[in-house]
């Protein structure tokens, strides 16, 4: 994995910044997949992966495809590979960690030492301090010496501190007291030097309470020489209510000598989606993937997840979901579109697996405004497409709509650079607050995605307005 300087992350940041959220323009050569275009800024992009989807073609297309890494999502997990003492099962991890060297995807190891999916051996094992950090070592050196040489990243420690800064008090932590995070790190390098050994937790992408108390574990563990390489961020987070202070906080950690990774984002929102939350979703990615990229240490994104479908958010957070990248349909959402262009890459998204059909266009009579429909995609169920405004009028205008009807039974699921209504095969798209002004010859792109069951025909008249 190779990292740039931070001279030129920076300077692409900022570049970045004056490109327009979701932008449609793309390079005849910029990279199509996520894991490309990040490769191509020097950092990774991955995301959690079940085992148990592995059957689903359509998730397993998109996971192969899109991500350079893989997190299992809990196959990893003590009460998964030591559901009893001395007895490991590493089956399922084995599973997920096979498909993706068969990818060239690396792996990130999650996780050795967490106080959740803890088997009740060890959590009501009433051992005592001596006795817990045997196990705990031996857990480690067992699991990590497995996976010796197929982990790149092992999460060691997940979640040891509260929100306030204070030490969770886990079974580790009342056992065995605070030395018990530096004796997992230290067990972690035995078990696997070449690992990059990381501490990762939720609510630390911003400056606050819980941030600072583990980076002054950092810098103590640094200090002394404790084996760290890296804070994981998990990214838990919530759409429109993103921390303003992520870049710098990432800088504060690397500013100590540690790499910092991404972990687990997701951004989620109050259920049903609608265009406004998923535009401003597309914005929060963006500017998550900006951060990371405006700091040279850090080194890469992995999102909680492949799709919307399989999301932990709804079970946990009642009425909230929609937090990644994909919908339920496999359907790449704003965010994807937003991700995507923010590392660099083309936001033309080649969803799920398909023939690639001949793009149909329906070009529209001249008038001072006209549309063009584009099919730029088509699977079994779905599709993507493409509409250019355009004003043949010579003066400006502010405000332009565009109507079509639909042939068959499709429906907008999602989209993109416009506000749309649909009733029956009836649409009607106007402008955003950005794109509404188009100068005499310009034109404007939005793009939407769609799902239909009945064939997939471009309109044959479109209307278009512009004042
Ligand atoms: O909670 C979100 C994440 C927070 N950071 C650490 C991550 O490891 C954690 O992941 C989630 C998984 O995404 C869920 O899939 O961890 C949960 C457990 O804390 C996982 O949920 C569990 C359910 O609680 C079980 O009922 C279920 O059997 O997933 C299991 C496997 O599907």
């Amino acid at each position: 994995m190779s990292v740039r300087s931070a001279g030129w992350k920076t300077g692409l940041a900022i570049l970045l910044g004056a490109v327009p959220a979701l932008a449609f323009a793309a390079t005849a050569d910029a990279a199509t997949t996520l894991g490309q275009a990040a490769a191509a800024q020097g950092i990774y992009f991955g995301t959690a992966s079940a085992g148990s989807h592995f059957g689903e073609s359509a998730y397993t297309t998109v996971l192969d495809r899109e991500f350079t890494s893989v997190t299992p999502e809990n196959e990893m997990k003590w009460e998964t590979t030591e559901p009893s003492r001395g007895s490991f099962n590493f089956g399922p991890g084995d599973s997920v960690v096979s498909r993706a060297q068969a990818n060239d995807q690396q792996v990130r190891g999650h996780t050795l030492v967490w106080h959740s999916q803890l088997p009740s051996w060890v959590s009501n094992g009433g051992f005592n301090a001596a006795t817990l950090t045997t196990v705990m070592k031996d857990h480690i050196a067992n699991v990590a010496g497995h996976y010796k040489g197929k982990v790149a990243h092992w999460d060691v420690v997940n979640e040891a501190f509260e929100d306030n800064g204070t030490r969770r008090q886990t079974v580790f932590q009342t056992t065995i007291g605070d030395g018990y995070i530096a004796e997992a790190f230290k067990a972690a390098r035995a078990a696997d030097p070449n690992a990059k050994l990381y501490y990762n937790d939720y609510n630390i992408e911003g400056v606050n309470s819980k941030s600072t108390a583990v980076y002054n574990m950092v810098k103590s563990f640094k200090e002394q020489g404790i084996p760290i390489d890296g804070v994981g961020m998990q990214g838990h987070l919530i759409v429109g209510q993103l921390p303003s202070d992520i870049r710098q906080n990432i800088q504060r950690f690397a500013d100590l000598g540690v790499d910092v990774a991404l972990t687990e984002v997701d951004i989620r929102m109050q259920l049903p989606a609608d265009s406004g939350k998923l535009n401003q979703q597309a914005t929060d990615y963006r500017n998550v993937t900006q951060a990371c990229l405006a700091v040279s240490r850090c080194v890469g994104i992995t999102v909680w997840g492949v799709t919307d479908k399989y999301s932990w958010v709804p079970d946990v957070f009642s009425g909230q979901g929609a937090a990644l990248l994909y919908d339920d349909n496999y359907n790449p959402k704003p965010a994807y579109n937003a991700t995507l262009a923010a590392l660099g890459g083309s936001s033309t998204p080649t969803p799920t697996p398909t023939p690639t059909p001949t793009p149909t266009e329906t070009p529209i009579p001249a008038g001072a405004c006209s549309a063009t429909y584009k099919t730029v995609n088509e699977w079994p169920g779905g599709f993507q497409a493409e509409v250019t405004v355009r004003n043949n009028g010579s003066s400006t205008q502010s405000k332009w709509s565009v109507t079509w009807t639909f042939p068959n039974d499709q429906k907008i699921t999602q989209l993109w650079n416009g506000v749309y209504t649909q009733s029956g095969s009836s649409v009607t798209v106007k402008n955003e607050s950005y794109n509404g002004t188009l100068s005499g010859g310009a034109s404007t792109t939005f793009g939407f995605t769609g799902s239909s069951s009945g064939g997939n025909g471009a309109p044959s008249i479109m209307s278009c307005t512009a004042i």
